[in-house]
């Protein structure tokens, strides 16, 4: 049995559900003449519905109410859910599921950490439901990255320490909600963009669980 626990962030570490977040977005911003592109698009992620909702209104320079608001949101999240429904195994980032497997098998206990609440159906379609000890969506936090709330309380969930606890994120600010909890960051992209994480990886093809320990424990 493993001592450390493994947290991953979804969106951009697993799979990418970006561009289908951005096709339901732009498909909203279109009906309400809002002009919003891909580069726009990149500051929605890891950021809840409301407030990418809010980045677009603000874009467009729109005030609406409450009730309009979430309107919107429903009828984006429903749009959305259309795409994510057709989400196929094959969409799983290159190397990611034989590295859950490799941990799992290792005894490391495993959580999800992501701001989507729509994070259950997809590691349903993806089928790695059962690789995860614990899921902590957007239903369960109210708190956005940096703040640590999404890790510390997959931590309190597999019961282990933060401080053998390895986060696995692909933005700034999940690598510094990471080091908020106390845990050690692994950046999946580019040093240039994440190098406050302990460790940057481009992607988790060809990576193992013992090097990626070794690493860690030099650092
Ligand atoms: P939902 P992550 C985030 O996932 C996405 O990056 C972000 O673009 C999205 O708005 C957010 O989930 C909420 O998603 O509308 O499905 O609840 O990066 O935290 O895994
Ligand atoms: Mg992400």
């Amino acid at each position: 049995m493993s001592q450390y626990g493994f947290l991953f962030d979804l969106d951009g570490v697993i799979v990418d559900t970006a561009k289908y977040h951005f096709l339901a977005w732009k498909r909203l911003a279109d009906e309400l003449d809002i002009p919003f592109t891909e580069q726009d698009n990149e500051r929605l992620k890891g950021v809840s519905r409301m407030a990418s909702l809010e980045i677009i209104l603000e874009i467009g320079n729109r005030t609406m109410t409450e009730d309009e608001k979430q309107a919107l949101c429903q009828r984006k999240n429903d749009w959305y859910v259309e795409y994510i429904k057709k989400l196929e195994k094959s969409e799983l980032l290159p190397g990611v599921e034989n590295f859950l497997k490799q941990a799992h098998a290792a005894g490391i206990k495993i959580a999800l950490g992501s701001a989507s609440k729509n994070s259950p159906m997809i590691l349903d379609r993806l089928g790695i439901t059962e690789l995860f000890d614990a899921v902590v969506d957007g239903t369960r936090v109210s708190r956005a990255k940096p703040d640590p709330e999404v890790f510390v309380t997959g931590a309190e969930d597999l019961g282990i320490d933060p401080e053998y606890c390895v986060v696995f994120e692909d933005a700034v600010a999940g690598v510094q909600a990471a080091h908020n909890a106390g845990m050690k960051a692994v950046g999946i992209g580019s040093p240039e963009i994440l190098g406050q994480a302990e460790l940057v990886i481009p992607g988790f093809a060809n990576v193992t669980v013992n090097d990626l320990l070794q690493k860690l424990e030099n650092v």
